[in-house]
């Protein structure tokens, strides 16, 4: 039996995973699994990898700030929007330059370039997966949204008349177009972070370190070939 402390990394599964593994693998730290693939929620790592064993945990955007704050993991990767919804006490040392987007609030094209903000006796309907972000913004401006929590294509929503704005992340636009709707406030820039757990960072600090230090290389590398391209 191996002595050596184990170091556990939370992935999201999804839309980022594909561009996390190029730096993964910039920084010798490939899960020993195709992760794209397989069913498995937990893959092995590398056996020794700064002292440590590595492994990964394969799951949903959403719940891994969840297993990084509870120490579940030591690590974890994901977006700034969630990090700004959900508040978890982790610390954020590295900006990975992936996963980039924008969230943002959208209505009808119609209303947004009438000029109509569709607030009626101070109150909006707004579909969303960030409900706090969304409450907080028409908040400050003296409304109350109410929200309607969605888990995915909330651009749907205003189409059938059930919300009169989104809250959402875009990327090229092409959602919102498709489907009558307009950029009506940038609210956040959007790229994935390394996220780490406190304690972690304090038990583990020799190998928690050297997955940032390995990872901002990569990221380095990523940008320069970027640049050249
Ligand atoms: O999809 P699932 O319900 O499993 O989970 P999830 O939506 O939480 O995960 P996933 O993998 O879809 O997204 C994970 C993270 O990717 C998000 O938290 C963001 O940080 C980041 N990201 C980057 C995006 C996008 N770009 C993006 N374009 N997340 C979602 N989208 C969606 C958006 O919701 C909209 O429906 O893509 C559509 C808009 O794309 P465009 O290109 O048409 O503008
Ligand atoms: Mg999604």
């Amino acid at each position: 039996m191996s002595d050596k402390p184990i170091l556990t990394i939370a992935l999201s599964k999804g839309r980022i995973l594909e561009q996390t593994l190029p730096l993964l693998e910039f920084a010798n730290l490939m899960p020993k699994e195709n992760v794209q693939t397989t069913r498995k929620l937990m893959v092995d790592g590398p056996e020794d990898w700064a002292g440590s064993k590595v492994r990964f945990l394969i799951i949903r955007a959403a719940d891994v700030c969840t297993y990084v704050e509870k120490g579940a993991a030591d690590l974890g990767i994901s977006g700034r929007d969630l990090l700004l919804e959900y508040k978890p006490h982790v610390y954020e040392p590295l900006d990975l330059k992936i996963g980039k987007c924008r969230l943002c609030v959208c209505g009808p094209k119609d209303a947004v370039e009438a000029g109509d903000a569709l607030i009626t006796g101070g109150r909006i309907r707004v579909a969303t997966k960030y409900d706090t972000i969304a409450e907080d913004y028409y908040r400050k401006q003296g409304v109350h949204a109410d929200v309607i929590h969605l888990y995915g294509s909330m651009e749907l929503a205003p189409l059938v008349g059930m919300a009169d704005k989104i809250v959402d992340v875009v990327e090229t636009g092409n959602t919102l177009k498709a489907n009558g709707l307009v950029e009506e406030a940038t609210l956040f820039d959007v790229s994935s972070r390394l996220i780490a757990n406190p304690a972690s960072f304090v038990t583990k600090k020799k190998q928690v370190q050297a997955v940032i230090d390995q990872l901002r290389e990569a990221v380095k590398n990523r940008e320069k070939v970027k640049e050249s391209e």
